[in-house]
């Protein structure tokens, strides 16, 4: 029944992507950017913030849901008819790639994201010295995961590096999607 619903909505070229990730990792930064506004004037997200972006003549709702600790708790009333959840890493953070695996891996677990494809961005890349895409796979054990289809892309909020390659690979995977049913 879902994945009837889910098809109905990506035909109507309609898509909904929850954006999370640890506090600070650059989420807020990433929506900005895509979107075209000033970066460098994010304060912390203490509830959620929804963006609308047409890409490739679909409609991205996109929920970015502040990742503190306190606040973790609620990103469960967010996951409904999600289609893409996207894990926003901040590569320059190794003590809390732990803490990053963790949460993913728990977010996978959860009945309601079956079915949502999962786009990990390696985020932060345009600092030096940080942790490159074969550290953070391994880091967050992305090689384990069978049950959802997924990919990771370095970017950069900062300076926009493939943030619009992330997004077609979103509305790519869900054109492959309607294909699948
Ligand atoms: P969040 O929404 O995940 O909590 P924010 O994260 O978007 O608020 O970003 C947290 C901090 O990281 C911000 O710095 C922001 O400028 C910085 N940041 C986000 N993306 C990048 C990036 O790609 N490169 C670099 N170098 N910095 C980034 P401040 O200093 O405002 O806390």
């Amino acid at each position: 029944m879902l994945s009837i619903l889910r098809k109905a909505r990506l035909k109507d070229k309609e898509m909904r992507i929850l954006m999370l990730g640890l506090d600070n990792s650059g989420k807020t930064s990433i929506v900005k950017s895509i979107m075209g506004e000033d970066i460098h004037s994010v304060s912390p997200t203490l509830g959620f913030i929804i963006k609308t972006i047409e890409y490739d003549g679909y409609k991205l709702n996109i929920w970015d849901v502040g990742g503190q600790k306190t606040l973790r708790t609620y990103w469960k009333n967010y996951f409904e008819k999600t289609d893409t959840l996207i894990w926003v890493v901040d590569s320059t953070d190794r003590e809390r790639m732990d803490d990053c695996r963790q949460e993913l891996a728990s977010l996978l677990l959860q009945e309601r994201l079956t079915g949502a494809s999962l786009l990990v961005f390696k985020n932060k890349s345009d600092v030096p010295g940080c942790m490159n895409e074969a550290e953070i796979r391994e880091a967050l054990r992305l090689d384990d995961i069978h049950t959802h289809t997924w990919t990771i892309m370095t970017c950069s909020a900062m300076t926009g590096h493939n943030l619009q390659e992330g997004l077609q690979w979103v509305v790519q995977d869900a054109k492959d999607r309607l294909f699948l049913y």
